[in-house]
Order: C-alpha cells, then structure tokens, then sequence
C-alpha cells in the first residue's frame, strides 16, 4: 500500500513537472532593463503555450519601481508573436512608450490545460 502511494505521488510529481508551461527565461530579467531602442520583451517557457488562451497585460507605474499595478496605468493589449514551437513569445511597447518601470502581467494556458501566471518588473530607459 505504502508502495503504492508513493509511486502515485512519483506520478503525480513527474506529470506535473513536465506539464506546466513555466517561464525559464526573460529578456528583459524580472527587474532588469531595456533600452528605448529595443523596447520589446521576450518570454521563454518549458512548454508550449496556446495562443488564443494566452494573455499579457503592460501596466506603466512611471519612476516607482514598486508602484501599484491596477487598471489606472493598464496598457492597450501588445500585439504578442509567437515563434514556431510556441514555447517563446515577444511583444513590444508602442513606439513612444514613455522612460520608467513597468510591468508585465502574463497568464499562458500550456497544452496540457494547466494554466500558470506571472510577473515581470523592468525599467525602460530613454
Ligand atoms: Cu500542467
């Protein structure tokens, strides 16, 4: 019985673990940079993620890096590109997005159905 119970929890682990899309990288890093010149940031994940039941949301929180994040410095929606194995996704800030902090609140829906959520905080500088 005892045997039993944990290879179900072995399973359960190990499915889990291969299933859900978590983000392995970020360009910018949570709390890092990007130049005006490039504003775009890019999002890579273990799995591959589902477009149409992905979402992102730019908040803009000005020079406060811990400013709150709510629906008053909500960004129109960015335009996100996917690369062909959907596990890397890009957007960028609209071409006059001001210098400051922002945020980017991301919740993907993997393949297997599971969906997971995030933040990212970084600086836009001129
Ligand atoms: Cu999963």
């Amino acid at each position: 019985m005892r045997a039993i119970l944990l290879w179900s929890l072995f399973v359960l682990g190990a499915s889990q673990a291969l299933g859900h899309a978590r983000l392995t990288h970020s360009d910018p890093a949570d709390g890092g940079s990007v130049p005006a010149a490039h504003a775009e940031v890019t999002l890579q994940f273990s799995e591959a993620i589902q477009p149409r039941f992905s979402d992102f949301v730019f908040h803009y929180l000005g020079q406060d890096p811990e400013g709150k994040v709510d629906d008053g410095n909500r960004l129109p929606r960015p335009d996100p590109v996917f690369d062909e194995t959907r596990q890397q996704v890009t957007m960028a800030l609209s071409e006059n997005a001001a210098a400051g902090w922002y945020v980017l609140d991301w919740e993907v829906l993997a393949v297997d159905g599971h969906t997971t959520a995030g933040t990212l905080r970084f600086l836009l500088t001129p």
